[in-house]
């Protein structure tokens, strides 16, 4: 088990996207997988969003302040959605940030990857993606070693 912890990251995407429950797996927390209903901060700048402030246009002033800070933001499409996650252009607001594309829920019913993969790389998201489910750790685990190469951080 890796002792680094990823840090400088926020996770966003739509209502039950999955944000949470990646999280759960990613790092060591206080569990707090249920609905998620104001940002949360972890250790190190991990920050978990709740899925309101990409559904309603009025929230996404919110999610641009609270992911101001982080260098990298986490943006999940679950495979079984057929609409983009992301409002076109919220995330170009930050040019300089490392964006990372994950295609969640592969094991859930209706799942298309391909589906995902395309609607990202419509919508200006460049792969590669990283497909997860957080019933296979392997695939959280993958995720996890890219975090931790963009963004090493000390921490105490
Ligand atoms: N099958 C499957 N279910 C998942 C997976 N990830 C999350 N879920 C389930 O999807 C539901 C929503 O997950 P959350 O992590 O709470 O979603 P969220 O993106 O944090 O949602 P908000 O906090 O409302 O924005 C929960 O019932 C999870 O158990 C996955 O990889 N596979
Ligand atoms: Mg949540």
């Amino acid at each position: 088990m890796a002792t680094d912890q990823i840090g400088n990251v926020a996770f966003v995407g739509e209502v039950d996207a999955g944000k949470s429950a990646l999280i759960d797996k990613l790092i060591v927390q206080e569990a707090n997988i249920g609905k998620t209903q104001s940002p949360i901060f972890y250790k190190g700048r991990v920050i978990d969003t709740p899925g309101e402030f990409v559904d309603n246009r009025s929230w996404n002033g919110a999610l641009l302040s609270t992911i101001s800070t982080v260098k990298t933001i986490v943006i999940l499409q679950p495979a079984t959605a057929k609409r983009i996650t992301a409002p076109s252009g919220l995330l170009r607001v930050y040019p300089n940030k490392n964006v990372v594309g994950v295609i969640s829920k592969i094991d859930a019913e209706g799942a298309d990857c391909e589906r995902a993969a395309a609607l990202l790389k419509q919508n200006g998201i460049a792969g590669p993606y990283f497909e997860t489910s957080i019933f296979d750790q392997a695939s959280v685990d993958r995720l996890y070693h890219h975090l931790l190469s963009l963004q090493p951080v000390a921490l105490d």
